[in-house]
């Protein structure tokens, strides 16, 4: 595949949109923004909502791939993830199947494996400790599930229709961590910008299902599948950990907060809207 240089991202309005709106195009990419939100200072990016197959067709024509951030990012009565993340991410594909486009990059969850326990024991966890790329799904919450339901369509695209994707199972991307958790699971913008321009550009990726994080000390996920696509994380989380460790502790075994890797998700879900 030539290396893409147009590409559409959805849900461009967001926080991880607005970050890679500003780190991707110094990879050479020209961007197409689409949101439900509009964008302040954005005069041609295309504010509709996913069902607008329409606006979809004109958002995705021309592009060379589609990074596909729209979506409801936290726990949501169950009719709201349909509509955006279950029926916004079939739209998503309909339309680059008809429209021909020959990559995705989606953005799914460490919540489509959220129920799964984390290592317990000291860091840096072992190659045996760490959580590999095809554990069981175990969602976590509606959310978590609906990121299931995008990683089955991409492989059904796939299989079926020959759309390429790389299923991204982002951590925690912001631009620092705020919770001990995420001393474990967090991305830094930095490297989600390399981590996109790796699934944008490797060869023959079919569908392949990586986690999304920077190379932490307290990492629980195995980041072999992502640097296999030529991604190769600069940031650790672990500058932030004298600060938030004295501030919060460190995380409690027996606490069911902090036992699985959605953390809190599992006991008590952040909702939609904030
Ligand atoms: P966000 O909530 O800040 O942004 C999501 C954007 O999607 C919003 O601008 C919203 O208007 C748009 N959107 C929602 N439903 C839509 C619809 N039906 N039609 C069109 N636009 C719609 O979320 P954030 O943090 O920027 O995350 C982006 C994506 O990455 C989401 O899919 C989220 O699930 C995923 N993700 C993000 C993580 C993070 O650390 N930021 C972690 C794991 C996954
Ligand atoms: C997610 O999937 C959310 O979209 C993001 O807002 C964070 O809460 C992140 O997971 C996390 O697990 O910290």
């Amino acid at each position: 595949m030539p290396a893409p240089r147009t590409v559409l991202l959805t849900g461009a309005a967001g926080g991880l949109g607005t970050l890679m709106r500003g780190l991707l195009p110094a990879y050479g990419y020209t961007l197409r923004l689409f949101d439900a939100a509009p964008i302040e200072g954005e005069p041609d990016a295309i504010t509709a909502d996913l069902s607008d197959r329409r606006a979809l067709r004109e958002a995705v024509s021309g592009v060379d791939a589609v990074i596909h951030l729209a979506g409801i990012s936290l726990e949501a009565p169950f009719e709201k993830i349909l509509h955006s993340n279950i029926e916004g991410v079939y739209h998503l594909y309909e339309t680059v199947r008809e429209e021909g486009i020959a990559r995705v990059v989606f953005a799914s969850s460490n919540h489509a494996v959220g129920f799964t326990p984390r290592p317990r024991g000291e860091p840096p966890h072992g190659a045996g400790e760490l959580i590999p790329v095809d554990t069981p799904r175990r969602p976590d919450t509606y959310y978590g599930l609906s990121k299931c339901f995008g990683e089955d369509l991409a492989q059904l695209y796939w299989d079926r229709h020959g759309v390429e994707t790389v299923s991204v199972r982002i951590g925690s991307c912001f631009m620092e961590p705020s919770t001990v958790r995420m001393l474990s699971v967090w991305m830094s913008p930095g490297d989600g910008a390399r981590l996109f321009h790796a699934a944008l550009t490797a060869e023959g990726v079919g569908h392949t299902v990586v986690y999304g994080s920077s190379a932490n000390t307290r990492l629980w996920w195995d980041l072999s599948s992502a640097r296999a696509l030529g991604y190769d994380p600069r940031d650790d989380s672990e500058q932030f950990a004298p600060k938030l460790v004295a501030e919060q502790g460190e995380l409690e075994p027996g606490n069911p907060a902090h036992a699985r890797l959605g953390g809190h998700f599992v006991t008590d879900p952040p909702r939609w809207p904030h």
